[in-house]
């Protein structure tokens, strides 16, 4: 018998994954809220199909026949109360660790308590039925089917990880009668290895590394990313999160930000470590691989994720080195020479900006102390100085877990207590500092501690050039409200002075080029001094904006 698919794209990609994933059998009770599922996979010779009419009888079926045959084993059933007899099935299944996939089936949740027939809500199983239960709605847009395919691919993977144990998917429906797809449509899968597991080939191109926020790296972990980036030609993409400081560190965004197209972004294979990064760093590439002890599927550069290593990356990057072909190794690193070359271009052509944090990184970062340690402030502080390189002994930190901008100072008062004898630099904005400024009373805090604070009157960040609330035309209406002007003393000339000094802080401050200069000798100063400095740096909106604008505009 032909095959032909429901016209619902929901169904037809958990179809196509379930083949992908090599997921057969399928226990099927009758209604008709699951009519996408099964009208489509009944003339599929793929599947192996079995009839319950009881659903609490399928899912002890299912325990049976993936215990035995030790495959996954998928429920389908309709809705009104059709799900709730699967719970006890399930729940042997979860203490069983079986792998038994519910796929219960349900309208819109949109229509859960509003009196309709047939309506159970289904999105919050209890906690022992399931390791992970997904809600899949129906596709209209790129969003919905990006997620769709996250969750359906997270959800297979699941029932097979970690020892294996049941999956709950809850499938949206809107009861199309059409079933005129002949053949499914190509979808993205996502697969897993595990240490033990074979490694899939690394196919030939470019190579390159990045690396979201991570804690420093271990040497035995640099070792293991080095004879890597050797035996690819790989480079490691950093930005100020990152903690790699080998051999093979890029620091690209000042080139990969640029407005003009840069064919250095693309990569063909991404390997992609750490967590929350400052910035995607702009890079284009063809498939992306995640190593994390954590396993988990995470695909920031949407779509492109293939394949999550759940291992230590020392493992894998020492396995590959080893796996490499022979004859790719070589002393030459053409992308790092590349990438070095592209980032001394555009540094020459950087015109003279406006003073602003952007300038002030310019002139800074590069000078800060051997040894010491810098924290920047999410958005604007963070991305003005991912432009810029700091000597490799200075370790960089930015809070890109929640990007918040309420405790950016009691984290680096945090990271200063761990050794007095560091310095340890703060760069953050006027709202992020008025924010978190108690920190600065804490009893705590040693001579070891330098903040640098950017004061320009509000949430510049809404005000630059490429901000969707300037883009919309808005940018005369953007102080009060969306950007916060006008408070905590309007750019006042005494008042984080008064406080500092009370404090017992070293203060000063600049309003122009000139000024700053004056004082960054004595803010840079390589030993520790008596006191905690504080750097008050008041600049204009619209100058951080230009700046910024300048700077992604570079011709080289
Ligand atoms: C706790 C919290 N509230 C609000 C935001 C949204 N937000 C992001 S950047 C920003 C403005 C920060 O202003 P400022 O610290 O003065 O830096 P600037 O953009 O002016 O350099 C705000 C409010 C956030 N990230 N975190
Ligand atoms: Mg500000």
């Amino acid at each position: 018998m032909k095959s032909s698919y429901t016209v619902e794209q929901n169904a037809q990609m958990l179809i196509g994954l379930m083949k992908a994933h090599n997921i057969r059998k399928v226990i099927i009770s009758p209604g008709t809220t699951n009519m996408s599922l099964v009208g489509s996979i009944q003339h599929d010779p793929f599947f192996e199909l079995y009839s319950s009419v009881d659903e609490r009888s399928a899912a002890y079926m299912a325990c049976g026949l993936a215990a035995e045959s030790g495959e996954p084993v998928v429920l389908s059933c309709t809705g009104a109360t059709a799900s709730r007899n699967y719970m006890s099935g399930m729940t042997e299944a979860y203490y069983r660790k079986l792998p038994v996939l519910a796929v219960t089936s349900s309208r819109h949740s949109g229509t859960i308590g509003q009196g309709l027939d047939q309506v159970t809500d289904r999105r919050r199983p209890p906690e022992d039925v399931q390791k992970i239960s997904v809600q899949i709605p129906m596709i209209h847009t790129s969003d919905d089917e990006w997620s769709v395919n996250v969750k359906l691919n997270t959800a297979l993977l699941e029932l097979r990880r970690n020892g294996g144990g049941p999956v709950h998917i809850n499938l949206e429906t809107a009861f199309t009668t059409d079933f005129s797809v002949s053949s499914l449509p190509d979808t993205r899968v996502i697969h897993r290895a595990c240490a033990d597991d074979p490694f899939p080939p690394l196919e030939p191109g470019r190579v390159g590394i990045f690396a979201g926020a991570h804690r420093p790296f271990s040497p035995t972990l640099t070792e293991a990313v080095d004879a890597f980036c050797e035996a690819y030609g790989a480079v490691v993409f950093c930005d100020h999160c990152s903690g790699y400081k080998g051999k093979y560190r890029v620091f690209p965004t000042l080139v990969t930000t640029q407005r003009a197209e840069q064919p250095a972004r693309q990569v063909d294979t991404l390997i992609h470590i750490g967590e929350v990064a400052v910035g995607k760093l702009w890079l284009k590439p063809a498939v992306v691989w995640r190593v994390n002890p954590d396993g988990e599927v995470r695909d920031p550069f949407r779509n492109k994720l293939r394949w999550v290593f759940q291992m230590e990356e020392e493992r894998f990057f020492r396995t590959y080195a080893k796996l490499a072909p022979q004859n790719k190794k070589s002393s030459e690193n053409i992308q790092l020479q590349k990438w070095e070359e592209l980032r001394i271009q555009a540094e020459k052509v950087i015109p003279d900006l406006p003073f602003s944090n952007i300038w002030i990184a310019q002139h800074t970062a590069g000078l800060l102390p051997e040894g010491s340690v810098l924290h920047l402030g999410i958005l604007n502080s963070a991305r003005s100085w991912n432009h810029f390189e700091v000597p490799r002994t200075v370790d960089t930190y930015v809070n890109t877990g929640g990007y918040g901008i309420d405790g950016c100072v009691s984290a680096l008062l945090g990271a200063s207590l761990t050794d007095r004898g560091r310095l340890h630099f703060g760069v953050v904005g006027d709202l992020a500092f008025f924010y978190d400024m108690n920190a600065l009373g804490n009893r705590h805090i040693g001579p070891n501690l330098r903040l640098m604070m950017v004061n320009n009157g509000c949430g510049a960040e809404f005000q630059l050039y490429n901000h969707p609330y300037v883009k919309s035309g808005l940018v005369d209406e953007v102080g009060p409200y969306m950007a916060a002007a006008g408070h905590f003393g309007s750019q006042s000339l005494k008042l984080v002075r008064h406080y500092a000094e009370d404090l017992g802080f070293e203060y000063f401050s600049a309003a122009s080029k000139e000024e700053y200069l004056n004082h960054r000798e004595r803010f840079l100063t390589p030993m520790v001094t008596d006191r905690p400095m504080l750097f008050e740096i008041f600049t204009r909106p619209v100058d951080e904006s230009t700046a910024l604008e300048k700077i992604r505009n570079l011709i080289f």
